[in-house]
């Protein structure tokens, strides 16, 4: 009688046991089957060490930096960029999962105003300390380099970060104001800890500017009132209605400083910058009361806050009716982390999206096979390589201004190019989500995979820090403010990239497009007219539009004309350059701006056909 582990059967049993056995084999198959393909359909696209991986990055380094500073700088990015990969990436999704908590009132009723963080933001805090993302910036040790080490760092950092940039913006921006106004003595302790690698001293800032009335009219939409008290402090009253980073330690913001009988100046010279702390030294807040928490699109992982400041204890930073213009120093380095997170949010997506179509099979083969996909893709690479460049050069520009390197027209090129790539790079880097999103079909849609938090944390880019017509102004307010000198030093600086490039021969395409787009430039900056003002404010998104994709366009090309550069760079600086240069050269000639052009585009937005 045979048997089945040890059981004796009749035949009939042995039959029976036998189909049993087949079915569960047949059960296993199928299911084993079924798993293969889903994991086949379903494998999620990943990243290695965003240093390592960026080949841009790092031929941009090599080629610019001194082979001790690389030497230095290469060991240390590295080690970044598996710290990032390793760790800090995991505290980045635990931040996303648990945002902030506003608590108004304890279990007994009392006022208390308490915000919660989660502990991974708190540590994204004590790493910012450790890697010297702030300090790296003033100690100079690489001197005019340190900075562009900086933001590689943050650039690095940005997309892992949870979030953290933000508040990393603002701190950077008040040390460089408190720098700016020569380290007074009773702003040191906060320069120090601003700029500490020590995380038990490190210090965070916020920029409280927006008010009810509006966040780019700051000069109008101001209502904060500044009162002396007898030793010399001041007390303001108001309410801040949009305070980034509301956790932070201090902040700089503005208020007008009432007079001996309450007057105070209205418009922008009646505007003063102040230094505060939010807490004492219990933790108890400075007069402060916090309404709530704002319910934002994205960037949720960061307290953005309503407060109201109730005899808040301050300090006077700034000459009085200065504080536009002093805490400008902080917006220019706030927009300069806005186009390092720009470009590292298009960075991400496309690394995601570069990966998964090694993976992802369709119509029988991977994505990376099918050659519309691959332009798509490659249409985005052009997108970021350029906004990484921009960044780079205005990054070693500010490096230069800061160790007193720069000539007096790197410093007004410098002064034009903050506006023109926060404003250009901040719809980059919506567009480049968006299209990137959609290269992973429904997945891209799916919240936990992670990918719509960088597209909704993307679109804030062309809104906070000056949205994109409040930039476009700002590129005419520098044009103003050096009476169009700062136009000859662009033209310059773009005809000598050209003149560098003209030397490849594959590039000449590029380089006569390019050239072709500075004609158009100055032939609109010819015939303005006597509409002039109206018609530069009408053009001025266009006209930053046209700075920006020139300028790009000779850095791609410079990127390309290098001994050492491949037929890739070339291949990005003749992307680049096949799109429009000069839009606004083209909208002129289609007589889009002037009176009678601005009234037609009421008439369209209205609907109002008696014209
Ligand atoms: O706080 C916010 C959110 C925080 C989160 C940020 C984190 C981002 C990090 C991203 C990481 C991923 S949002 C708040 C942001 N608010 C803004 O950006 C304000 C937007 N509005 C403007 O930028 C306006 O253009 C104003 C406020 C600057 C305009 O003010 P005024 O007073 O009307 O302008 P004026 O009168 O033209 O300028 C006053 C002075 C002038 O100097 P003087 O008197 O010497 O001629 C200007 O040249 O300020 C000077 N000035 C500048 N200087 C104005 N803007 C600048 C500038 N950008 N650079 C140098």
């Amino acid at each position: 009688m045979p048997s089945i582990k040890g059981i004796n059967m009749t035949v009939g049993q042995e039959q029976q046991a036998g189909m049993k056995e087949k079915q569960v084999l047949e059960d296993l198959e199928t299911h084993l089957t079924r798993r293969d393909t889903e994991a086949l359909f379903q494998e999620q696209p990943q990243t290695g060490n965003q240093y390592l991986e960026d080949t841009l990055l790092r031929s941009y380094l090599k080629t610019h930096l001194p082979p001790k500073v690389l030497e230095e700088v290469h060991q240390d990015l590295e080690r970044f960029g598996n710290r990032l990969l390793t760790k800090i990436q995991r505290l980045s999704w635990e931040c996303e999962l648990n945002p902030p908590v506003f608590r108004q009132f304890d279990a007994w009723g009392r006022r208390v105003d308490r915000i919660h963080t989660c502990s991974a933001w708190r540590r994204m805090k004590e790493i910012s300390a450790e890697e010297g993302l702030i300090a790296e910036a003033y100690e100079k040790r690489y001197s005019n380099w340190s900075r562009l080490y900086q933001a590689v760092k943050l650039y690095l950092f940005s997309s892992s970060s949870g979030g953290f940039s933000c508040p990393l913006a603002m701190t950077d921006g008040a040390a460089k104001v408190i720098e700016s106004l020569g380290n007074p003595g009773s702003l040191k302790n906060a320069f120090d800890r601003l700029t500490s690698r020590d995380p038990e001293k490190f210090w965070t800032s916020g920029q409280w500017m927006t008010e009810r009335r509006g966040g780019s009219d700051v000069a109008n939409g101001t209502e904060t009132v500044a009162r002396k008290q007898p030793d010399g402090t001041y007390r303001l009253y108001g309410f801040k209605w949009f305070t980034s980073a509301a956790d932070s330690d201090m902040a700089l913001t503005l208020a007008r400083i009432a007079d001996a009988e309450g007057q105070c100046t209205q418009g922008s010279r009646g505007l003063s910058l102040f230094f505060l702390r939010v807490r004492d030294e219990d933790g108890k807040l400075n007069n402060i009361q916090v309404q709530r928490l704002k319910d934002k699109l994205g960037t949720r992982q960061m307290a953005t806050a309503e407060l109201w400041l109730q005899g808040a204890r301050a300090e006077l930073i700034s000459a009085e009716g200065r504080g536009v213009a002093a805490i400008s120093n902080m917006l220019n380095i706030t927009r300069i982390h806005n186009v390092i997170g720009a470009v590292a949010s298009m960075r991400r997506m496309i690394s995601l999206s570069r990966d998964y179509a090694c993976k992802r099979v369709a119509f029988g083969k991977l994505l990376k096979d099918h050659p519309l996909h691959m332009q798509t893709l490659a249409r985005m690479e052009v997108q970021v390589r350029g906004a990484f460049l921009l960044l780079m050069e205005i990054v070693r520009l500010l490096g230069l201004a800061e160790t007193n390197l720069a000539s007096e027209q790197e410093q007004l090129l410098l002064r034009l190019l903050i506006p023109v790539a926060k404003l250009y790079t901040g719809k980059q880097a919506s567009a480049v989500a968006v299209e990137a999103m959609e290269s992973f079909g429904g997945q891209g849609y799916m919240e936990d995979t992670g990918l719509p938090v960088i597209l909704r944390d993307a679109l804030v880019l062309s809104i906070w820090e000056g949205t994109t017509n409040i930039l476009s102004l700002d590129v005419l307010r520098s044009l103003a403010k050096s009476q169009g000198q700062v136009m000859a030093v662009f033209l310059s600086t773009v005809q000598k990239k050209l003149e560098l490039a003209s030397g490849t021969e594959q590039l000449s395409p590029a380089v006569q497009r390019a050239r072709e787009a500075i004609g158009s430039l100055q032939q609109f900056m010819a015939a303005t007219g006597s509409e002039r003002a109206l018609t530069m404010e009408l053009a001025a998104r266009d006209f930053s539009y046209s700075l920006a994709r020139i300028y790009t366009g000779a850095l791609l090309m410079e990127h390309a004309a290098r001994p050492d550069a491949s037929s890739t760079d070339v291949w990005a600086a003749l992307r680049w350059c096949n799109q429009e240069l000069c839009p606004v050269a083209v909208e002129s000639g289609r007589g889009s701006y002037g009176a009678g052009a601005a009234l037609q585009d009421s008439a369209l937005v209205f609907g109002n056909s008696r014209l």
